[in-house]
């Protein structure tokens, strides 16, 4: 199972800025991934986890999100998705340094994105936990009879073997709620291959035995992303149901820094597959297609590496949170347990 290689740019109705604003997002996802990985090798922070090869997908998807009405349902491996329906590097860099200014006051695990006012759910560690918490939101969404929004709810091909998961996607289609799944297929759940997870390998056919629209795509491709998800997500806003959408992608890294991948897969797999680099490979089809010159990229790549050292300094300056507030917005009154 490959992903394909695009060679010509479709652009599916996009503009040059839109086109441009796919390739700073997949830049800026790829420089603060590299990082999460730097910061902790230098002992600065204790984890970091990676999204390489997974940018064309988030970065697609996230330009079919509509910001201000839709509802994200991420899961840790959504830097770019989350980048790119409005957190900043900033906020991110919050987070991983685990700092009190971060959303959830630096006691969340990082890479645990959430923002109230971007209306992107905070979510838990427990692989699929999320996932009837986003369909409780497309519910609360069909009950107000709320139409043009919709939740879009993110996972990885392991957590589709949970069982949180086919609940969550059988009741959405019984009660044909405002949803779209997207699997991101990287073929790994850290060291376990996509061939020991399931028997049937293309998850987007689980849809049918649900009752539901389902499609496969290349996650290497942001365009054909934009135009699946917009697509699934339209239905949703306009009262079609839910949707199973899978985008094929490969987890270039170590599942986070604290895996090592040589232990379970080789050197030369990782090495063919990113002979198809989205990022390079979308660069490329922009210079061709002449929507940017290679000195448009360089400068960039200049602009988001320095967007990210400024986000790094910032955060880094910031205090940690305190010990007394430990039980503040965990209990109601800010009750202390051992009081
Ligand atoms: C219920 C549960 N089981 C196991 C884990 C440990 N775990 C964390 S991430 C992960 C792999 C998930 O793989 P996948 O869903 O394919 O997402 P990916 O990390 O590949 O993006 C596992 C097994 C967990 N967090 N929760
Ligand atoms: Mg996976």
């Amino acid at each position: 199972m490959s992903v394909k290689t695009t060679t010509a740019l479709d652009r599916r109705g996009l503009s040059d800025d839109q086109l441009r604003r796919l390739f700073a997002n997949m830049l800026l996802q790829r420089q603060l991934d590299n990082r999460g990985f730097q910061l902790n090798r230098q002992g600065k922070v204790p984890f970091a986890l990676g999204s390489e090869g997974h940018e064309a997908l988030q970065a697609g998807a996230a330009l079919a999100f509509e910001r201000g009405k839709d509802v994200l349902a991420p899961y840790y491996r959504d830097l770019g998705l989350c980048l790119g329906v409005g957190l900043t590097p900033y906020e991110i860099m919050l987070s991983i340094f685990a700092r009190a200014g971060d959303h959830n006051g630096g006691r969340q695990f990082p890479n645990h994105y959430s923002s109230k006012s971007l209306g992107i759910l905070s979510f838990s560690s427990i692989l699929a936990a999320h996932i009837p918490h986003a369909v409780g939101a497309a519910y609360v969404i069909a009950y107000r009879g709320e139409v043009g929004r919709a939740v879009l709810c993110t996972c990885g091909d392991g957590t589709t073997s949970e069982g949180e998961w086919h609940e969550s996607v059988n009741f959405a289609s019984i009660h044909r709620l405002p949803v779209v799944f997207l699997v991101e297929n990287n073929l790994w759940a850290i060291s376990t291959p996509l061939s020991k997870q399931m028997a049937q390998p293309e998850i987007w056919k689980r849809a049918a035995g649900y009752g539901m629209p389902g499609k496969r795509f290349n996650g290497f491709d942001p365009i054909e992303t934009y135009a699946c998800v917009k697509e699934a997500l339209d239905r949703a806003r306009s009262g079609g149901g839910p949707t199973l959408l899978e985008g094929m992608c490969y987890r270039f890294l170590a599942h986070s820094t604290d895996d090592n991948d040589m232990t379970y897969r080789t050197k030369e797999e990782v090495v063919e597959r990113r002979k198809n680099d989205p990022v390079q490979r979308f660069e490329a089809l922009l210079i061709e297609g002449g929507v940017m010159t290679r000195d448009d990229a360089t400068a960039m790549k200049q602009e988001v590496l320095a967007q990210t050292n400024d986000a790094t300094d910032r955060a880094e300056a910031m205090p940690f949170p305190q010990a007394h507030d430990l039980y503040a917005n965990v209990y109601e009154g800010a009750w202390e347990p051992w009081q």
